[in-house]
């Protein structure tokens, strides 16, 4: 998919369907919540396995249950992109 960086109204208006994300420092952020290091873990696996898979990977950082992360498009500049809010649903629908 090609990528293209977001206006902050295209950003705004894809927010409105992103529940806990928030543009933090420049870049998409959510801090995700598990019940256990396990469930973190497993949630991380699945979303590396997609992100691979579309050639665009998050960064984060994972403490225990809860898994931080922030998203930008390096090869934009670290500007948010479409793929930065593919990625985005995707987590929130991997994660349940
Ligand atoms: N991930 C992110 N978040 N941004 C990018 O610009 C990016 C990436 N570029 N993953 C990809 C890899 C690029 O380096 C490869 C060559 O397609």
């Amino acid at each position: 998919m090609a990528r293209k960086a977001l206006s902050e109204d295209e950003i705004e208006l894809a927010l409105h369907e992103l529940p806990g994300w928030e543009v933090k420092d420049g870049k998409l952020n959510k801090a995700f919540k598990f019940d256990s290091f396990a469930q973190a873990i497993g949630w991380m696996v699945s979303v590396a396995v997609y992100a691979d898979k579309i050639d665009h990977h998050p960064e984060w950082s994972n403490v225990y249950s809860r898994v931080e992360v922030d998203l930008s498009t390096h090869d934009l500049g670290n500007a948010i992109s479409n793929q930065d809010i593919e990625l985005a649903r995707k987590m929130n629908v991997l994660a349940g």
